[in-house]
Parts: C-alpha cells; structure tokens; sequence
C-alpha cells in the first residue's frame, strides 16, 4: 500500500511542523533592577516576575549589595557580594514566591531593601494549545483510504467467485 505510507509520511510531516511552530520551550524574560541609583534604594524595589525569569541587578553606584533575606539575616538564595559601579548580578528565580532581598551594608540602617514576586501556574496567560486539525485531518485521509481498500477489497471477493463460476 503506497499511499497509506505516503499519508504516514505526511502526517509525520504535519507533526513535526506543529512540534516546530509550537513555543513549548517558554524563555524566561530578563527584569533589570538598579542599585544605589541617587540613594540606597533598588530600583524599582519591587518587581513581579514569572518562574524561570531572571532578575540583573546593575550597580549605579559603588559599595551595595543584593543579598536575599532581611537586613541582618541572609536567606542564603543569592549573595552579590559588594560591588563597585558598572558592576551586574543575575539571579533566576524558577519558584514561585515572595523574595525579599538587601543590601548588605545599607539593609539594616537605612532601609535599603527590595522585593521579588514570582507568580505561580495559576494567573500566568498561558498560550492556548495549538489546534488540531492537520494532524486529524490526515488521520481521517488515512482512515478513510483504509476504508475504501477494504471496501474495494470485498467488492472483488464477492464479484471473483461469480466471476470465475460463469
Ligand atoms: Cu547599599
């Protein structure tokens, strides 16, 4: 049966277009977060993300810190260490969650503190899934072709004994 390898073929065809149109592979979106912009302060001081995006601290000015937890108690997540200006620092946040974050040397006297919010499953718009017509579509060309083999097949079975009686 050629042609039903040829609707296989197809339909395999159809498959791996879908598959390579498909954005299953979400990438994560970079955030930027200044440091020490004019003052001991992040900015913006809070930020809302989605798991598997990453925030980049950039240093303004020298002598900060981005380090998780509250002033005086490290959560140990991510520490910068402290860096000069022109300095960067990521972080990737695949959990959803509240992480609250500091500068070491400005946390505790002068409220130099930020936030990061990664939303769950939940909110998030997901893409709709990519529908399904081809793929079925070639399903039925082949179920129908099996069909009309099969119907012709019985045709002649009962067509050949009259055929070889007369
Ligand atoms: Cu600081």
């Amino acid at each position: 049966m050629k042609s039903s390898s040829l609707h296989i073929i197809a339909a395999a065809t159809a498959i791996t277009s879908l598959l390579l149109l498909c954005p299953c592979v979400a990438s994560g979106t970079t955030v930027t977060v200044t440091v020490g912009n004019g003052g001991f302060f992040f900015t913006p001081s809070s930020v809302t993300i989605h798991p598997g995006d990453t925030v980049r601290w950039t240093w303004s000015s020298t002598g900060h810190s981005t380090t998780s937890g509250t002033p005086g108690h490290p959560s140990g997540l991510w520490d910068s260490g402290i860096l000069a200006q022109g300095a960067m620092f990521t972080h990737t946040f695949n959990t959803a969650g509240s992480f609250a974050y500091y500068c070491t040397p400005h946390g505790g006297c002068c409220n130099m503190v930020g936030m990061v919010r990664v939303m769950g499953a939940g909110p998030t718009p997901t893409p709709p899934p990519p529908p399904p017509p081809p793929s079925g579509a070639v399903a039925v060309v082949v179920v129908g072709w099996r069909r009309f083999s099969c119907a012709r097949r019985s045709w002649s079975r009962r067509l050949l004994p009259s055929l070889v009686k007369t």
